[in-house]
């Protein structure tokens, strides 16, 4: 994913016409609109392909099945427009390989140490494991928290010149520049932007303080 802002939006709102609303108020500032499954599931696919004509979108479906289901997953993400899907890693790397080659170029992104705290309980402790399988399937990047940047700074370490993705920034108590310092590339923000009265003045803040840690 090209980094020209730092942004991915994550636009879990489940109506339409809001959600392009904020996509096209927003557009200027982001690098991506990621889709998870509140959105997709309240607009269908057609959603997607909306969004794609003009941003890249990334299906943030945290595919988590045996190889074929992942693949038959994928290969609709993709054929719906998006540019990058989210999978699991604890599926095992067979799991994960499959959405790579099924992804025909577009970018796998694999879950690593969750942002949440539960996340901690049982992804936090898998972590390298789960970081390792993205490198070796040949992933895009990976997932790390916003609230936890040392956790980041740890899973940069294994990865190398991988993508990390942080989501976590606001809502859930995690600082852009913290996370970005400690090695992000993008941060991922979802309820910050969309439940603000002006979602754009809220994201064009947040790339700023992104820009200061390019
Ligand atoms: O570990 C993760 N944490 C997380 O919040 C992995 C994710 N994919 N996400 C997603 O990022 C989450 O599902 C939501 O779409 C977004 C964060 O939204 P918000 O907390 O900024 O509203």
């Amino acid at each position: 994913m090209e980094r020209k802002t730092g942004l991915i939006l994550a636009l879990d709102v489940t109506d339409r016409g809001r959600a392009l609303n904020i996509a096209k108020a927003t557009a200027g500032h982001l690098d991506a609109i990621k889709v998870n499954y509140p959105l997709a599931l309240a607009c269908g696919m057609e959603i997607v392909r909306d969004l794609a004509k003009d941003a890249y979108v990334l299906c943030d479906f945290k595919v988590a099945d045996i190889p074929n289901t992942n693949r038959l997953i994928v290969e609709r993400a993709i054929a719906s427009g998006a540019s990058g899907v989210v999978c699991h890693a604890f599926a095992g790397s067979d799991s994960v390989k499959a959405c790579v080659d099924a992804a025909k170029g577009r970018e796998i992104f694999v879950v690593t140490e969750m942002s949440h705290p539960g996340g901690q309980q049982f992804t936090g402790r898998l972590a390298d494991e789960l970081a390792k399988v993205a490198v070796e399937a040949g992933a895009k990047g990976v997932i790390a928290p916003a609230t936890r940047p040392d956790r980041i700074a740890h899973i940069r370490k294994i990865i190398g010149k991988l993508e990390i993705l942080s989501p976590g920034v606001g809502a859930q108590g995690g600082s852009a520049s913290d996370a970005l310092k400690a090695g992000a590339d993008h941060i991922i923000v979802g309820r910050s932007i969309y439940e603000a009265s002006d979602p754009a003045k809220v994201a064009k803040h947040l790339v700023e303080e992104a820009q200061k840690q390019f």
